[in-house]
This record gives structure tokens, C-alpha cells and sequence, in this order.
């Protein structure tokens, strides 16, 4: 916890001191103290009862209370808000409660409430009649010793009267609560099995408010909570409600799973495991590792790929064409495994068309659900919150020697694009053809080129064009900052959906940004139709350079 942020034993002060009624839930364990706290409560109850029962022993101290302890550890470090502790009779005598204090000081745990049982204690609602009741001084000194162990001034020491549980009446009780608040107790629990609220009632009454009250109307549930407010209730506790929700939803699905020997019916009624690793914390991993493991930052990258393509019908009745199985494997899944080699792992895959037949591991999958309307740079927008500081876009169903990645990845420009300038003579799409500052001269090795425009016409400004886009570029640094700008400015043209990526490209040229070409010469391959399938297969065996047959 940072040292500047009060202590969780003050949140719990101010819940029990405040002036309205305050209510705190039940939690067993991390995952469910987390849910407590997004729900919106300002405090958890460690329930003795619940503790015991995700273990799957029974509420009579069969666990032991260093088990409690490590258990409320993880429950304080899933949250920032206070645990009252159910600590039963405090695990012993005065001397064992005093150790337990310091233990549960040490957690930041803001409070424990100890009942007036004797050790092992049994459940309230189990015979509660016959267990018999502490002997009231011992008690006190308990209490006293554990007040004058605390370190924090404003850690809780709750005591909890079961005189009317046990049958000995409302003087009883009010003798007992009387007893312990001089001792020294920060808040008096009053607990009852009744299914009315009356006894509890009257006891708030004639105690008048000397210190905070504290109930758990497990039995009397039906009471509004109305009548607790105006009964001046310090703190309700809802006491074993997430246990109960879990065990009725467990079971349910347990059956459901065990009688259909399937997930079908389940998955949709469960919560997903995205939404596990929420709760987990993942997105905090994955912000902190990008924060304390990459020296130098890796790029992620987004890959188009939402329609269905032309020329390919046949193969593309059931599957997205990245889909498609070159040398067995799906094109996606050999460019996702080529980028993570490279350390490219921040993988966001835009689908559309049969996204549901995407089978590779490791990538995020966005969907582009007006992918028969939308062009390619609709496709971008629908991850342009991927496009981090230095981004690969990608066509999905490129296939490329993985050079070409490399020399695109050690390319310090902001923006830079691929373009083949001896694309092959297969009749392909010409949309893609690219006017340079100056034609690729081979002579020069990395040589610095602009790019002027990108079209589908052979003829731009009377001039020939100069290669061919592959369908791969890198934003980086102010280049992705720009890509950004230029994307949000066309995405309010009423003719945004119809765009691809040359547009987008071409708009930030005319907005000034300098646009930079790496020049190649073969070894890729976009798939058309079902020849160039053969093609595909053996240039992913490495036993073809280009998509253009050989002489
Ligand atoms: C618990 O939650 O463990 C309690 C409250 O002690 S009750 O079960 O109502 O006794
Ligand atoms: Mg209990």
C-alpha cells in the first residue's frame, strides 16, 4: 500500500463512525473480494462461515487461523478496501488474540469482530442454543489485551453478543454489549437468529447508540433496510451472499456439463475468461511488462483481413481467404508465426467475413461486422486504438519472405512502405501501384525513396509507376501520431467506408507527411486465384523466389 494513503483500519473507522447506515458484503477469497469491491461496496466481510466452507470443512475452527490469514492476505492484496474479519472467538485466549492482531495488522487488515463463544466455536444458526456463552470478563480482557496490542490507533476491535442466539435474554444482552464497549471494543455486534427483526430492534433502541451497531440479517433478510437505517444501524453486513451465488451457479453448471458431455450450453451463460483475467489483473501484467521488460519497444501490428476476397470462391465458402492452407498451414498462421519470431507479438487481426473460422493462437481478433460494405480502411479504424507508437499493417493473407519483415522492421523512417518494384506479371489487382521519387535503381543499397502516390491507375501524372505496395507498412514515432490524425480527418468523409488503405495513404501524403518506400524485388505473394495456390505452396517451400513462373 503507498504510505501517503490512510490505512485501511481508518476506512473501516469511517464506516462504522459514519452517520449514515453503511453495509459491507461477504468475500472468501481474491477473486471474490474484487467483485465486492467493483460492485461498489466500501468494505468486506470475512466470513468465518464462507472462509471455512470454499476450503469445503466446517464453520468450527477446522481451519486453522494462520490458513485464515494467508487467505485474507490474498483477499487484501486483490483490493483496497477494508476486511472486517470474522475472527470467531479470536483463535484461542487473550495471549493467541493478541497474536493474531499483530498478524492481521501486518495485511492491512482493517478490523476484527471476536464473538462471545468458547473455542471451537460452532456456527450461530447450527444449535445455537446450546453453545455455551463466554465468561463475560475473560472476555473483556481479551478484548483489552487486543486493544493494547494494536499498533494502528484506528484498527477495529469488533464484539459480538450472541446472548439472544443463545437464549439468555435482552438484559443479558445489553449487559454483555455494555460490558465489552467499556472494555474497550470499537463497535458491538448483535446477532440474531430470529426471522424478524424485533429483538434486534429493541436492542438498538435501548442501546441507544453509546457505540456503533453492528447486525447480520442473514435470518431476517425479508426486513427492509429502511427500518435498520431508522433503527440508527451503524453497519449491515450481507454476510455469505457471494459464497451462497457461487455454489447455486456452480452446481448448475456442474450438472449441465456432467449430464450433456459438452460446453455448448454452458459457454454464454459463464462468465468468459476474458473476463477472468480481468478480474485477474492481466491488463496491469501487460502494461507493467511493457513498462519494465522491452529496453528497446517492440512493435505490434494490425492485420486486414475482414473480406472474403474475389477469385476464390471455392475455397472461401467456409473460411476468411487468410484462412486459406498454403504448405498446411493457414496463410494467418504463417504470418502471425513470422512476426512473433521477430518479436512482433501484439498481434490484433482485423475479421469479418466467417470470422468465427479463425483458428490461430495468440492474436487478438477485432471485427469489422460491415465487412461486405466496408473497405480496407474501415477495417483500420476498427483498430486504430491498436495502432500503438510503432505499428507493421499488414494485408493478413500476405505471404513474404521473412527478410522483407526484417528489413521493414530495421527501417528508422516514420512512415515506410514495401513495394515491389519488379512485381510479377500475374494478372493480380493493380490498385496498389506506387509512384516513387526515383525508380528502384539496384545499384543502391537502402537507398532513400519517397513515395508520391499510391493508385489503381497504370498512368498517374502521365508518368509509369514504380513498383507495386505489397500490402505492408510501419508507422512509427510521429509517423503513427500521423497516421492517427490523417485517419480520424477521412474518417468524416461521407465516402469513408469505401476507402482502403492507398487512400488513406495518398491523404497523408497530401497532409505533408513524408512517406518512404523499401524497394524489393520478388518474394512475395498475393493469392488471386486457385493457381496461384500451387504457386503459394512452393514458394512457402522455398523452392520459388517470386509469384511469377520462372524462365
Ligand atoms: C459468518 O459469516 O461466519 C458469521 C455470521 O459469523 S453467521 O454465519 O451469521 O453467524
Ligand atoms: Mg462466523
Amino acid at each position: 500500500m503507498n504510505p501517503q494513503s490512510p490505512s485501511r483500519a481508518k476506512a473501516l473507522r469511517t464506516l462504522l463512525t459514519s452517520d449514515q447506515t453503511e453495509f459491507l458484503l461477504e468475500a472468501h477469497n481474491g477473486i471474490s473480494a474484487r467483485i465486492a469491491e467493483e460492485a461498489g461496496f466500501k468494505g468486506i466481510w470475512g466470513s468465518g462461515l464462507t472462509l471455512s466452507a470454499q476450503f469445503g470443512v466446517r464453520d468450527n475452527n477446522e481451519m486453522s487461523w494462520t490458513q485464515i490469514v494467508d487467505q485474507l492476505e490474498s483477499m487484501s492484496d486483490a483490493t483496497s478496501i477494508p476486511i472486517l474479519l470474522d475472527g470467531d472467538t479470536g483463535y484461542g485466549d487473550f495471549n493467541n488474540f493478541r497474536r493474531l492482531i499483530r498478524k492481521l495488522e501486518q495485511r492491512q487488515i482493517g478490523g476484527v469482530c471476536i464473538e462471545d463463544k468458547l473455542f471451537p466455536k460452532t456456527n450461530s444458526f447450527i444449535q445455537g442454543d446450546r453453545q455455551p456463552l463466554a465468561d463475560v470478563d475473560e472476555f473483556c480482557g481479551k478484548i483489552q489485551a487486543g486493544k493494547d496490542t494494536q499498533s494502528d490507533p484506528d484498527f477495529c476491535i469488533v464484539a459480538r453478543v450472541e446472548a439472544l442466539i443463545a437464549g439468555w435474554g435482552m438484559d443479558e444482552a445489553l449487559h454483555r454489549a455494555d460490558a465489552y464497549y467499556r472494555a474497550g471494543a470499537d463497535a458491538i455486534l448483535i446477532h440474531s437468529r430470529k426471522n424478524n427483526a424485533d429483538e434486534i430492534i429493541e436492542f438498538a433502541q435501548r442501546w441507544n447508540r453509546r457505540c456503533p451497531l453492528i447486525i447480520v440479517p442473514t435470518k431476517y433478510y425479508s426486513t427492509p433496510t429502511e427500518v435498520f437505517r431508522r433503527a440508527g444501524i451503524s453497519v449491515v453486513i450481507w454476510a455469505n451472499h457471494q459464497l451462497r451465488a457461487s455454489i447455486a451457479a456452480m452446481q448448475d453448471t456442474a450438472q449441465q456439463i456432467f449430464q450433456s458431455q459438452s460446453l455448448v450450453d454452458s459457454e454464454g451463460r459463464i462468465a468468459t475468461v476474458n473476463e477472468v483475467f480481468r478480474l485477474q489483473g492481466a491488463d496491469e501484467l501487460l502494461e507493467a511488462e511493457k513498462r519494465y521488460t522491452t529496453s528497446v519497444s517492440r512493435p505490434s501490428a494490425v492485420l486486414l483481413g475482414a473480406t472474403r476476397g474475389d477469385g476464390l470462391e471455392a475455397l472461401t465458402e467456409d473460411r476468411p481467404k487468410m484462412m486459406i492452407p498454403v504448405g498446411g498451414q493457414p496463410l494467418l498462421r504463417r504470418m502471425a508465426n513470422k512476426l512473433k519470431a521477430r518479436g512482433v507479438v501484439d498481434l490484433h487481426v482485423v475479421a469479418g467475413y466467417r470470422a468465427d473460422a479463425i483458428d490461430v493462437s495468440g492474436v487478438n481478433l477485432i471485427i469489422n461486422d460491415q465487412y461486405d460494405d466496408t473497405g480496407e480502411f474501415a477495417s483500420l479504424l476498427s483498430a486504430l486504438d491498436q495502432v500503438g507508437d510503432d505499428c507493421l499493417i499488414l494485408y493478413a493473407d500476405l505471404l513474404v519472405r521473412g527478410y522483407i519483415l526484417d528489413d521493414l522492421l530495421d527501417t528508422q523512417a516514420d512512415v515506410v512502405l514495401v513495394v515491389d518494384s519488379a512485381p510479377s506479371k500475374r494478372s493480380s489487382s493493380a490498385a496498389d501501384l506506387a509512384y516513387c521519387s526515383r525508380p528502384d535503381d539496384r545499384g543502391m543499397y537502402r537507398q532513400t525513396v519517397e513515395l508520391n502516390h499510391i493508385s489503381a491507375t497504370s498512368a498517374w501524372e502521365g508518368r509509369a509507376p514504380d513498383g507495386r505496395w505489397i500490402g505492408a507498412m510501419r508507422v512509427s514515432g510521429d509517423g503513427a501520431q500521423a497516421l492517427q490524425t490523417a485517419a480520424h480527418a477521412m474518417a468524416q468523409d461521407p465516402n469513408a467506408d469505401q476507402f482502403g488503405m492507398p487512400d488513406l495513404i495518398n491523404h497523408m501524403i497530401d497532409r505533408g507527411v513524408t512517406v518512404q518506400v523499401l524497394y524489393i524485388n520478388g518474394h512475395w505473394l498475393d493469392i488471386n486465384n486457385i493457381d496461384d495456390l500451387q504457386l503459394a505452396a512452393e514458394f512457402a517451400a522455398g523452392r520459388r523466389s517470386t509469384g511469377q513462373p520462372e524462365a
